[in-house]
């Protein structure tokens, strides 16, 4: 029961992760395959023990690979997506470019698993947007027990989420204010370091960004499209994990010690609530942690059923990395048997 992967993407911080955790949870795969542009070829990257060269993508054959892990961008998606779907090997692909896709199935493995039975359309499955991941994970359990009727979500999202270069900003801006150098915002439109930006991703006619159509988009493709979302997304000064705070207000009445219950039982999640001084989970904590963590919870009493959530996710694994593992996994365990 082995199976060929290929990475796409491989030298991204996303691709790397992506390698990392297929080792971590000793992935069946009889062979694993780093690709990334001509321009990142012959670049080593790590699996487990092995190090792995670089492959080009535009030189690789997939035919006879079970499965590519795609973390390019979207505009490798859009030109390599379906093409690798029709050799036969299957495509999960990390960028925002086919989730919206009638024919695309769009999964988080602890959500909406039976979803996955519609990747045989395009042999493609999307990994949703990190922001929405987390959320999804904390939602669905409460979504069971109560039904959840509006979501108001702030978001306070890691300079990860836009890549190494971005990671390279916030450091290089950090130590231009200590030395008194200029500051020349180049991945973001205003300052990054010591500062929050009130934008992710471009902006939509509506007023709303992109990232915050994705969180409304995607809650209602994963989970259910009556749940009314509003986000209002915001880049902070942090490397790594993605918090939110979470409102949700309920159709039915709820038990605040059964929601306790629920979220500690819910596949996926670790509660960290004491309130008492930091007795709570910070970005800091999550980072390299597989879990979504759920603090700060308490009931808004603005609202007839309404609760606040404070979920914190690192956005490189559950966010992106480790949920295309998990689809893989799930895959393989559902339709992709072999041996
Ligand atoms: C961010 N959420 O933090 C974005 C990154 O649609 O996959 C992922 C964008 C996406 O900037």
């Amino acid at each position: 029961m082995s199976y060929k992967i290929a990475v796409v993407g491989a030298t991204g911080n996303v691709g790397r992760e992506m390698l990392n955790i297929l080792a971590e949870r000793q992935f069946p795969a009889s062979e694993v395959v780093a690709l990334a542009s001509r321009r990142s070829l012959g670049q080593e990257v790590t699996y487990g023990e092995k190090t792995l060269k670089t492959k080009c993508l535009d030189d690789y054959d997939f035919t006879g690979t079970d499965i590519a892990l795609m973390s390019a961008g979207g505009s490798i998606s859009k030109a390599w997506g379906e093409k690798i779907g029709a050799t036969g090997c299957v495509v999960i692909d990390n960028s925002s470019h086919f989730r919206m896709d009638p024919d695309v199935p769009l999964i988080v493995p602890e959500v909406n698993p039976d979803a996955l039975a519609g990747y045989t359309k395009k042999n493609i499955i999307a990994n949703p947007n990190c922001s929405t991941a987390q959320m999804m994970v904390a939602l669905k359990p409460l979504h069971d027990y109560a039904t959840i009727k509006r979501v108001v979500v702030s978001t306070y999202q890691s300079v990860s989420g836009s890549g190494k270069a971005a990671m390279e900003e916030l450091w290089s801006q950090t130590r231009a204010i200590f030395v008194n150098d200029p500051i020349e915002p180049t991945v973001y439109p205003k300052q990054i370091a010591f500062n929050v930006i009130p934008q992710i991703d471009v902006f939509m006619d509506s007023g709303d960004t992109k990232e915050e159509w994705k969180m409304v988009a995607e809650t209602g493709k994963i989970l259910d499209p009556d749940i009314r979302v509003t986000a209002t997304c915001v880049r902070v000064p942090v490397f790594l994990g993605h918090s939110e705070s979470i409102n949700i207000e309920f159709e039915k009445p709820i038990d605040e010690t059964r929601i306790y219950e629920i979220l500690r039982e819910a596949p996926g999640l670790m509660v960290v609530d004491k309130r008492e001084d930091g007795g709570y989970v910070t970005p800091v904590e999550c980072a390299g942690e597989f879990a979504t963590y759920i603090s700060r919870m308490r009931r808004d009493v603005t609202v007839e059923n309404g609760i606040n959530l404070w979920c914190v996710s690192d956005n490189l694994l559950k966010g992106a990395a480790l949920n295309a593992v998990q689809i893989a996994e799930s895959l393989c365990n559902r339709y992709l048997k072999k041996g």
